[in-house]
């Protein structure tokens, strides 16, 4: 009784951690889309949205955290040669805001997260991604808003966060929004797809 209960946490254990290993190799194939240039994307979002989670899930934990100054904590990772993902919360502290238009600089793509079983914020995630659209270093930057934690119970679908957001009201922007789960990983390799296929474009230009 006791050996097939044990045999059976290893099964689980390897299956955990084959599926971790697909989808670890298929964000890295994504990714890989980039090479040949360099890719700056910015990932940003209110705090507690899943950023952290989103790292630590792409296997970017491995990061420089650097802090400029007090209350502006910025993460930099650098998972293959020449992509760059620049991490930090955005909202209140508007002492701060000045800071930020250094980051803005020659970016590729946004990765905008939002926790979608917080409606609470999206009033407050939709002011955000409009100042930061609307800062001239962003100028017709694409952008993937990340609706995350869909497993929660009650958290609102993609497209409603989408219209929460007033994403369709946005000029001069490609955009997509994809449903997520940090933890899971669920949706991570197709809000990545798509990013890549945008900013290919936007680089085309
Ligand atoms: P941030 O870096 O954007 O501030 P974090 O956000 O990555 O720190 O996440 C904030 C909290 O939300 C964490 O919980 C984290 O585990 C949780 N979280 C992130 N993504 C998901 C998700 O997809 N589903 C669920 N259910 N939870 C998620 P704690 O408890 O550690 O504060
Ligand atoms: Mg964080």
């Amino acid at each position: 009784m006791h050996k097939h209960k044990s045999k059976l946490l290893i099964i689980e254990a390897e299956k955990t951690f084959f599926s971790y290993g697909l989808l670890l190799s298929a964000l890295h194939q994504t990714l890989m889309k980039f090479t040949g240039y360099e890719a700056r994307i910015l990932l940003l979002g209110l705090d507690a949205a899943g950023k952290t989670t989103i790292l630590y899930k792409l296997k970017l934990h491995e990061t420089v955290t650097t802090i400029p100054t007090v209350g502006f904590n910025v993460e930099t990772v650098e998972p293959i040669r020449n992509v760059k993902f620049t991490v930090w919360d955005v909202g209140g502290q508007d002492k701060i805001r000045s800071l930020w238009k250094y980051y803005y600089q020659n970016t590729d793509g946004l990765i905008f997260v939002v926790d979608s079983a917080d409606p609470e914020r999206f009033e407050e995630a939709r002011a955000e991604l409009i100042a930061i659209l609307e800062t001239d270093e962003m100028r017709g930057v694409p952008f993937v808003v990340l609706a995350n934690k869909q497993d929660l119970p009650g958290s609102r679908r993609p497209g409603e966060v989408s219209e929460e957001l007033g994403l369709r009201k946005i000029r001069g922007h490609q955009w997509h929004v994809q449903g997520c789960c940090a933890t899971t990983g669920d949706g991570l390799v197709e809000g990545l797809e798509t990013l890549t296929d945008l900013v290919k474009q936007f680089k085309k230009k």
